[in-house]
């Protein structure tokens, strides 16, 4: 059994007061006694709260949620042994007592990932939230062909050699989806289990729209070298659409003895490069195939 002191527990903060002693209070009752509190700049009392229950507190650089979380792997990995870390939101909507449960595949030697898969109680979820993480999830799937249920929890434990492996770069609301795709990509093993998630306490940071589109350009732009197929099949589909609406458009005034030479060329050029971009992607995807063989080879051998 993996000792508590080799877990380091990692919140992040912005602003909130209302949850983080309970947070922190909890974790310490079960006996695990390394939790750092990674702080945004809070101008609550949520730094001093957290430092009263016992937790180290330190001050980001920067601003943003993944630029808090990847200076704080660092941090851990140079300045603790820790085998394994569980982040956990400090807004109150997951509960300490998860953990063992977070902890169990890895202590199997099942997993080097488990995300706590979200069950929300009723009222926990902003409709807006449910649905733009359907959609994310989706589009993950799509992409990188794993069928997750809850890519972006806030509730996960990784090995210390999986925080070693990745590389993790956005600064914001993407740090999530960033952290799965890179496990995806550099083959660590990701695993779901179910933890309770219940209303938040204190104002939310993440605002729906403009974190929810930042999140599906991420899981988009990242699957360029993962699965090129489905980056440039996207990006062809959607100059053929355009090529054949405004192709369709000349047609249809070239029969009533309307000509439109520059939309003909513009169409023209539309469903040539949509082509380009679908042969991009196939000729991409043999590269990523051929490179995977390669690898698996390199590694038998
Ligand atoms: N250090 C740091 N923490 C942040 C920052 N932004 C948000 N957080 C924390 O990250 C956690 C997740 O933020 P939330 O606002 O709960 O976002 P969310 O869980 O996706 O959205 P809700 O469902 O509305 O709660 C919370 O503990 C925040 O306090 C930041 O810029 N820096
Ligand atoms: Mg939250």
């Amino acid at each position: 059994m993996m000792e508590h002191q080799k877990v380091c527990i990692l919140i992040p903060t912005l602003n909130e007061e209302q949850s983080i002693g309970d947070i922190v209070r909890g974790f310490k009752s079960m006996g695990y006694d390394n939790i750092l509190v990674i702080d945004g700049g809070s101008t609550d009392r949520t730094v001093e709260i957290a430092k009263r229950e016992g937790a180290k507190v330190v001050m980001q650089e920067g601003r943003g949620k993944g630029a808090a979380i990847i200076q704080a792997f660092r941090m851990i990995l140079e300045e603790t042994d820790a085998d394994a870390i569980v982040m956990i939101d400090g807004d109150g909507s997951y509960l300490p007592e998860d953990v063992e449960k977070l902890l169990k595949p890895i202590l199997d030697g099942n997993a080097d990932h488990v995300i706590g898969c979200r069950i929300a109680q009723k009222g926990a979820f902003r409709r807006i939230n449910l649905v733009g993480n359907k959609i994310l999830n989706r589009i993950f799937g799509f992409g990188y062909g794993i069928r997750l249920q809850d890519m972006l929890s806030g509730y996960r434990a990784l090995t210390r050699e999986c925080i070693e492996g990745i590389e993790l770069k956005r600064r914001g609301f993407e740090v999530e989806a960033e952290m799965t795709i890179e496990c995806v990509k550099k083959g660590f093993r990701i695993k779901e289990v179910p933890v309770t998630y219940r209303r938040r306490k204190g104002k939310t940071k993440l605002s729906p729209l403009r974190d929810g589109l930042r999140i599906g350009y991420t899981i988009y732009m990242l699957a360029r070298t993962y699965n090129p197929l489905f980056y440039f099949g996207i990006l062809g589909t959607v100059f053929l659409i355009a090529g054949l609406a405004t192709g369709v458009y000349v047609v249809l005034e070239w029969f009533k003895g309307v000509t439109h030479v520059p939309l003909s060329v513009l169409t023209a050029l539309l469903i040539i490069s949509g082509i380009q971009f679908l042969v991009f992607g196939l000729l991409g995807d043999m590269m990523v195939a051929l490179q995977r063989e390669l690898m698996n080879a390199l590694k038998r051998r």
